[in-house]
């Protein structure tokens, strides 16, 4: 297997096979994969190799698993709050206190030297009723997940949350930060703007490995059979819905990665320098990140920021009417999607039980007023007025 590796890597490979315990072989096959050059000759090694990374990361989890049932330590994630929970993440004085404080009126740490703040602190951001959880974190730094005694509770948090707002400091090099910020979320499973490659994998009980699909994958069939084998599925029916290489099929087979969204506050915008900055994120990541430049501190850009959490967030703000009567002043806050139906059965079954029929005020109607059923889609800023038997 070690044909054509650095001497460091095959050093790697070696203390990989000497390993012990699950964690340490986790930690020693990270590092032979980190040192393993990337390119096509070595795609399907390096593939095989996450497979083996994947299933002693399962194990790992299912040891934890066992282990929290006896003993529930402290834990530093915040429990969910309001419609959504969002986090702002960054390198070291990256200004994300600043803008937490801005946006939600905490009063969280703000400091002009590094690693002011030392753990999660929630806000409140009130997006015209629709109550945003922010979350303002800790900085990160590269291998903080190993190098740092809060960092798996950090990428657990970030995990968590529904959007992850990457704030960069624009006075500094934006390029290395987001390096930075994308390698230790992936290290920490972590998937940005990115959509899970496409399978279905169904396990059968017997009758070894169905393929549907297999000429879509850039590999052999006897190279994919391999992977399942080591993640100890021998039975299974496995189907390929586009096309894709090893490597994907370890990533979609990997059940511990999260897919998140996440958008770029570019910040400092009042500083020197900053418009050249600004251009370079807008070059290598404007076609994966949405970009708001803002600037924290002279309060400029935090109006579309704002919006664009909300619009990322996909989520619908609905008032309901009483029958001739008047609108509610908080509006009910629901996902995309979400019927007169759904907004029946919150304000009282009754209306849904009794349900005879809406009319709508707002985007979602054809017109004023327009009468509707149980399964009209809502859209975000209508009204709904039920009538109930
Ligand atoms: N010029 C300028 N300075 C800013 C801006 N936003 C934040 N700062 C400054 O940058 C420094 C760091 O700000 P913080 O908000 O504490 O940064 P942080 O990212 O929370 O830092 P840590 O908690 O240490 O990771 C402070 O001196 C802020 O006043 C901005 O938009 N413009
Ligand atoms: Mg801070």
């Amino acid at each position: 297997m070690s044909t054509n590796l650095s001497p460091e890597a095959k050093l790697a490979e070696q203390e990989y096979n000497e390993a012990n315990t699950t964690e340490d072989k986790i930690i020693k096959l990270e590092k032979f994969i980190s040192l393993v050059p990337k390119h096509k000759a070595t795609e399907k090694l390096v593939a095989r190799l996450r497979s083996r990374l994947v299933k002693l990361k399962s194990d790992l989890e299912e040891n934890k698993r066992r282990l929290k049932s006896l003993s529930k330590g402290p834990t530093w994630v915040i429990p969910k709050e309001g419609d959504a929970q969002v986090s702002l993440i960054g390198v070291a004085n990256s200004g994300k206190s600043q803008l937490m404080r801005i946006l939600t009126g905490s009063n969280t740490k703000v400091g002009d030297y590094p690693y002011t703040t030392e753990k999660p602190e929630p806000g409140v951001l009130d997006c015209d009723g629709a109550i945003i959880q922010l979350i303002d974190l800790p900085s990160i730094f590269p291998n903080i997940r190993t190098e740092s005694k809060n960092g798996a509770m950090l990428l657990s948090q970030i995990r968590a949350s529904d959007l992850i707002v990457f704030v960069i400091d624009l006075s500094e090099d934006p390029k290395k930060q987001m390096d930075i910020l994308i390698e230790e979320l992936y290290n920490g499973s972590i998937r940005v703007n990115k959509e899970k490659p496409p399978i279905e994998l169904r396990r059968t009980g017997s009758g070894g490995a169905i393929l549907i699909g297999e000429s879509k994958v850039d590999a052999s069939r006897e190279e994919i059979i391999e992977i399942l084998h080591d993640l100890g599925i021998y039975n299974f029916s496995l189907k390929f819905f586009k096309p894709m290489s090893l490597s994907d099929v370890v990533e979609a087979l990997d059940y511990s990665l999260a897919y998140s969204k996440g958008i770029i506050v570019a910040n400092k915008g009042d500083t020197t320098g900053s418009k050249e900055s600004y251009q370079k994120l807008k070059e290598l990541f404007e076609k994966q990140f949405i970009i708001i430049p803002v600037s924290a501190t002279e309060d400029e850009g935090l109006v579309l920021l704002q919006e664009t959490i909300f619009q990322q967030l996909e989520l619908v703000r609905i008032k309901s009417k009483e029958p001739n009567g008047g609108i509610a002043d908080k509006p009910i806050v629901l996902k995309q999607g979400a019927t007169v139906s759904d907004v029946a059965k919150i304000i009282h079954t009754r209306f849904f039980d009794h349900f005879k029929l809406a009319k709508i005020y707002g985007p979602s109607a054809k017109f004023e007023g327009q009468t509707v059923g149980l399964n009209h889609i809502l859209a975000d800023g209508d009204i709904v007025e039920i009538f109930a038997d």
